[in-house]
């Protein structure tokens, strides 16, 4: 995979003291975006938020010590974009949850003000994405760093036919122990376990005692992690989406994964705004959609 020149992208995009970019793990480009309100990291493989760390916060999001940092995989950690389809492709041939998050994106632009740094990137359909996904499309992404780190994902679609997507932001936020945290914000919530299929309702605030891979269908778009350890609330607020994925893999899952600690589990839970497959987005030719997310950071 050819990266692109680092010291062109600081001179045609940088900014002295708020935006850099340097090479990362593996060579990878990584765009640092600085501003008084923290700071954030974005590798242009992938489209893939790997780091948010508020001023006066510990990092917000978990990287595995473990994760792949090579061309065809994705980065295990940070926010993963699951697109055009979330979980096993329509065929089950494809990559899990897509190819963006295994392709180098464009570049497109940076920007800041006293406030907020902004760095946009664009994937355009290929010869290579067309061997995925035979469809003509721009996915852009933004990425605001302000007083929260905003996410905006947008597709265009640029075929002469409609197209079906799923899609997902997937997000891994750190906590101190995973047994001390809960979720606010699901409470009477639809929920589907996928692990076993069942359908049932979310009683009170979520607590993780094992496995967990459910799609709930909250009343709203916003949910609290609460980490008591750290003293920290981690408030998710999205659009675009119906459902919220929830997912730890627990003991037996990290461990039958070789880019994940045995022990990562009890470090890092997954929240995920997601349009999962029976809240998938349609869309004309000509059609855009967009799904965002706001994550902001509260000490307790
Ligand atoms: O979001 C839940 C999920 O679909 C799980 O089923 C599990 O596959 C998880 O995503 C991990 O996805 P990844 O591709 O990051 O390993």
């Amino acid at each position: 995979m050819n990266f692109p020149d680092i010291a062109i992208l600081n001179q045609r995009f940088g900014a002295p003291g708020r935006i850099a970019f340097r090479t990362g793990e593996a060579g990878l480009p990584i765009g640092a975006l600085v501003n008084p309100y923290g700071s954030c990291e974005v590798s242009l493989y992938g489209g893939h938020v790997l780091a948010y760390r508020p001023t006066g916060h510990l990092p917000v999001l978990f990287i595995s010590k473990q994760s792949a940092y090579e061309p065809g995989k994705p980065i295990r950690g940070g926010v993963p974009l699951c697109w055009p389809w979330f979980g096993p492709s329509p065929d089950k041939a494809q990559p899990l949850h897509g190819f963006a998050r295994i392709l180098q994106w464009e570049l497109q632009a940076t920007e800041y003000t006293s406030d907020v740094t902004e760095l946009r990137l664009l994937l355009r359909d290929s010869e290579l994405t067309r061997r995925y996904w035979p469809y003509a499309f721009e996915l852009s992404l933004r990425v605001r760093l302000g007083q929260h780190l905003d996410l905006t994902l947008t597709t265009a679609n640029r075929d002469t036919r409609a197209f079906t997507l799923t899609q997902a932001f997937h997000p891994y936020f750190h906590v101190r122990q995973i047994m001390d945290v809960t979720v606010r914000g699901l409470d009477n919530a639809p929920c589907f376990d996928l692990l076993t299929g069942q359908t049932t309702t979310q009683e009170g605030l979520l607590n993780i005692r094992s496995e967990t891979d459910r799609a709930y269908t909250p009343a709203t778009r916003e949910c609290v992690l609460h980490d008591p350890d750290i003293g920290r609330a981690i408030t998710l607020t999205y659009t675009g989406a119906s459902r919220l994925v929830v997912w730890n893999p627990w003991i037996n899952k990290s461990r039958a994964m070789p880019d994940f600690g045995d022990d990562e589990y009890t470090r890092m839970i997954c929240l995920e705004p997601a349009n999962t497959a029976d809240d998938a987005v349609t869309l004309a030719p000509g059609e855009t959609h967009t799904l965002s997310l706001a994550v902001q950071a509260t000490l307790t």
